[in-house]
């Protein structure tokens, strides 16, 4: 599969496109390649083993941050959605336009030493310059003593290494961070998608005041990917909601054990992802999602996952309702938004 077959777009709507927010959605491109379900049932992930192409840039936004981005003068934070299949091997030509040293460092994936994104191996980027890097995944398999090897599949990121310092603590501070999902063949794909960030005290960079929302109707299949970085552990919590704390968020069976949980503890360099299905079981309305240590919500690390009804009205949403404290307008922004 060449570039153009990558499903690449921008979300409608102009909060959105200020922000340049991309979603680089391979599993919604291949899904027309998967085998076709009953009437209604949900999209499924198809085989990985593809060899895939991407152009990502590192560049210095207008407000001093730095993010990556898809195509020149785009970069978002957090940066695009990458998406890869097991099986999946991506090479990324990644150019820096900043005037100071960068990398792209991957959690989750398989990358030799040479792909590593440190400037102690030589796999960081010098200004002006270009590279290729190689991300590899694999499903899980047996290995010769019987044990099982875990596949490449989850909820992980990418980030900078280099920027501020040798782990990039300058550059994940400024935004050079974004999400990495790898699926399983046969993994149920959703309608959309968000990506928040917990970020030292931020969502997303964002001001307080300014917050993420993220919109969706009732009966959506919505998935979050959850990421933390920065100084501090948070918990994360979502009204309305649960979801199950495994791989995929979802539960197998009605036999299935795994935990059911609507708030998770996230430290630094941790991920997750989950779907729920907006609204079910509770309806439209305009649910908080927030960090649940009480200092760090008051402070305004909170936001609305926006659910409504099929006639586009969400009941008692007041948009300039204030949410956290110091949150004095609500811009509505879809930041970090994939919609397939
Ligand atoms: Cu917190």
């Amino acid at each position: 599969m060449d570039r153009r077959s990558f499903n690449r777009r921008l979300l409608a709507g102009s909060a959105v496109a200020a922000t340049g927010v991309t979603s680089l959605s391979l599993a919604s491109a291949q899904s027309a390649t998967s085998a076709p379900s009953a009437p209604g049932a949900p999209r499924t992930a198809p085989a990985g083993g593809q060899i895939r192409h991407l152009k990502l840039y590192a560049e210095k936004l207008t407000d001093g941050q730095m993010g990556y981005g898809l195509e020149k003068g785009k970069a978002s934070i957090p940066g695009p959605l990458i998406e890869l299949i097991e099986g999946d091997t991506l090479h990324i030509e990644f150019e820096n336009t900043m005037d100071v040293p960068v990398s792209l460092h991957p959690h989750g994936v398989d990358y030799d030493i040479a792909n590593d994104g440190t400037r102690m191996s030589k796999s960081h980027v010098e200004p002006g310059a270009t590279r290729t890097y190689t991300w590899r995944t694999h499903a899980p398999g047996r290995r010769a003593d019987g044990t099982w090897r875990p596949g490449s599949a989850g909820y992980w990121h990418y980030h900078d290494h280099v920027v501020g310092t040798d782990h990039g603590t300058g550059g994940i501070r400024k935004g050079l961070y974004g999400p990495l999902v790898v699926r399983r063949k046969g993994d149920i794909l959703p309608d959309k998608q968000f990506t928040i960030v917990f970020n030292d005290m931020t969502i997303n960079n964002k001001p307080a005041s300014a917050s993420p929302n993220f919109r969706a109707t009732v009966g959506d299949r919505v998935e979050i990917i959850m990421i933390t970085h920065g100084e501090y552990y948070h918990t994360f919590h979502m009204h309305g909601h649960r979801w199950a704390d495994n791989r995929t968020g979802l539960l197998e069976g009605p036999e299935d054990v795994s935990c059911v949980i609507d708030n998770k503890i996230t430290g630094p360099a941790d991920s997750f992802g989950f779907q729920v299905v907006a609204g079910e079981s509770v309806g439209a309305g305009a649910w908080m999602y927030h960090c649940h240590v009480q200092s760090h919500s008051d402070m305004g690390m909170a936001g609305l996952f926006l659910v409504a009804k099929p006639d586009g009205t969400i009941p008692g949403y007041e948009p300039h309702h204030p949410v956290g404290a110091g949150r004095e307008a609500d811009s509505d922004a879809e930041a970090g938004g994939h919609s397939h």
